[in-house]
């Protein structure tokens, strides 16, 4: 079959009708801004929003900006923001086009026009997805890291800001003038994201040396709100087949096409400034604390995750579904998972959660790459596997699944080659040093003194380097 027309508006009518969007893009205007506009926002709040738009209308389109590449500019905008959501149930994809992206720009080339809709009243939300590496700070201080050479030159005052801070600051300078409130929501995978977001703004704001600084920081504290959030979806990275797949359903070529996974969630603070979509229609959990959500989703799926990533590669695999076609993959998670359960609060369930993470993670619709998962360690690891350790180790707890867990990533980035913005200090604690020394060195890369000075841990994940688990075994 001939798919060399392309999905847009125009063509729009010739998409089977079942796959068509929920909403009508040309009744929608930017109301907001998403940072980051990667195949996991269009799988998961471009989709809720389109749902939440389908129930109670507002109007709600969405400018997704990309901060680096223009890949996505060029993949999305000759389809004027159009592509395909494929849902990968295990007995075969369901293929739906998304509507709600309605403008897709790039943060630098587009800089000016990123600015006017951060500051226009009609934008009364930013959502952000750009992974933990992308607020450019520092996990050990938990504060904006200002000897990043980005943020340097944004704060030296590159005319469009390239740091995703710098953005939101510079845009939040220009609203002041207007004076409409704003929130701001982050959906990247950290404990009290919002949080976090809200102190990088004002570190930003405050180093800026802008005669009004003190004016903004005061605006910031009176109307901007910071709530913290909880995304939950499996989102692989799109492949050639999976583009093959989008333009069968539709009829048309997708090169915007994602995939994810049947299950979806979004937990959200409900701490809003002002005007936002209809989520809950969508079936978004509002709730005045996320922090137990997202700890036992960042411990127990995204731990568990970065486990089989650092195992599964050392031992061949491929993808998660791969993991969990070994003898030790189901049983290796079920482990971890209990040894982290010990630390979550909130009386969430970690077993039906644990549960239903099995049956996920075997879903062999999905080809989610393990490299995907370990790229970025050093930023992940402390969230995912050094707060629970802490606890564990400070309530005299035995730890030997984090244990494990260390090692597995201390052997990555010694072997595997980490795609890693750390990965020349990881490589270089490896320098001149082995075992033990070798695991003090990484833990101080990634911010973790403290543990490094554990002498018990440290041997004993040095342990399992010098002898690596045979993995039918594992405790
Ligand atoms: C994964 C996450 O790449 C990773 O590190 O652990 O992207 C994970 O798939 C999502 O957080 C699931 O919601």
């Amino acid at each position: 079959m001939s798919t060399t027309d392309r999905l847009s508006r125009a063509t729009l009518s010739r998409v089977p009708e079942p796959s068509r969007p929920a909403v009508d893009p040309a009744s929608l205007r930017p109301r907001l801004v998403h940072l980051g506009i990667g195949a996991f926002h269009r799988a998961h709040q471009a989709v809720y929003t389109e749902a939440a738009e389908a129930a109670h209308g507002g109007g709600w389109g969405i400018a997704g900006v990309t901060q680096r590449s223009r890949t996505v500019v060029d993949r999305l905008r000759p389809q004027d923001g159009l592509y395909s959501l494929a849902r990968r149930e295990p007995g075969g994809p369901a293929v739906q086009v998304v509507g709600s992206v309605v403008e897709v720009l790039h943060a630098v080339d587009d800089g000016h026009r990123l600015a006017a809709l951060l500051a226009s009243p009609d934008v009364a939300v930013v959502t952000i997805t750009v992974t933990e590496k992308g607020y450019r700070w520092d996990p050990a201080t938990g504060g904006l890291a200002v000897g990043d050479p980005l943020v340097r030159a944004d704060l030296a005052g590159a005319p469009t800001p390239a740091t995703v801070v710098g953005q939101l600051v510079a845009g939040l300078r220009a609203r002041m003038r207007v004076g409409a409130p704003i929130s701001v929501v982050s959906c990247d995978n950290m404990v009290g994201n919002g949080e976090i977001t809200g102190r990088l703004v004002r570190e930003y704001a405050a180093a800026s040396g802008w005669p009004e600084r003190d004016r903004l920081l005061d605006w910031i504290d009176s109307t901007v709100a910071f709530p913290s959030t909880v995304v939950d979806r499996i989102v692989p990275a799109t492949t050639d087949a999976d583009l093959r797949t989008a333009a069968l359903a539709l009829g048309l070529r997708d090169e915007g096409a994602v995939v994810g996974e049947p299950f979806s969630q979004w937990i959200v603070q409900d701490a809003f400034a002002s005007d936002r979509p209809r989520w809950e229609a969508a079936g978004v959990t509002f709730v005045p604390d996320v922090r137990p959500y997202q700890m036992m989703k960042l411990r127990l799926l995204n731990g568990a995750h970065s486990l089989m990533a650092y195992l599964g590669l050392a031992a061949g695999c491929e993808t998660v579904a791969d993991v969990m076609d070994t003898p030790w993959g189901e049983p290796v998670v079920r482990a971890y998972t209990a040894e982290v359960a010990a630390t979550l609060t909130g009386g969430l369930s970690a077993e039906a959660y644990t549960d239903a993470l099995i049956e996920r993670f075997a879903n062999h619709a999905m080809r989610h790459r393990l490299r995907q998962i370990a790229a970025d360690g050093s930023l992940k690891v402390p969230e995912r596997w050094l707060a629970p350790l802490r606890e564990l180790r400070a309530a005299g707890a035995q730890t030997p699944m984090l244990e494990l867990a260390l090692a597995a990533w201390a052997r990555h980035t010694r072997d595997g080659e980490p795609d890693d913005p750390a990965a020349a200090r990881l490589s270089q604690a490896w320098a001149d040093r082995r075992g033990a020394d070798a695991v003090r060195a990484l833990l101080s890369v990634i911010g973790a003194d403290d543990l490094a000075e554990d002498d018990s841990l440290t041997a004993a994940v040095a342990a399992h380097l010098a002898d690596p688990p045979r993995l039918g075994s594992v405790p």
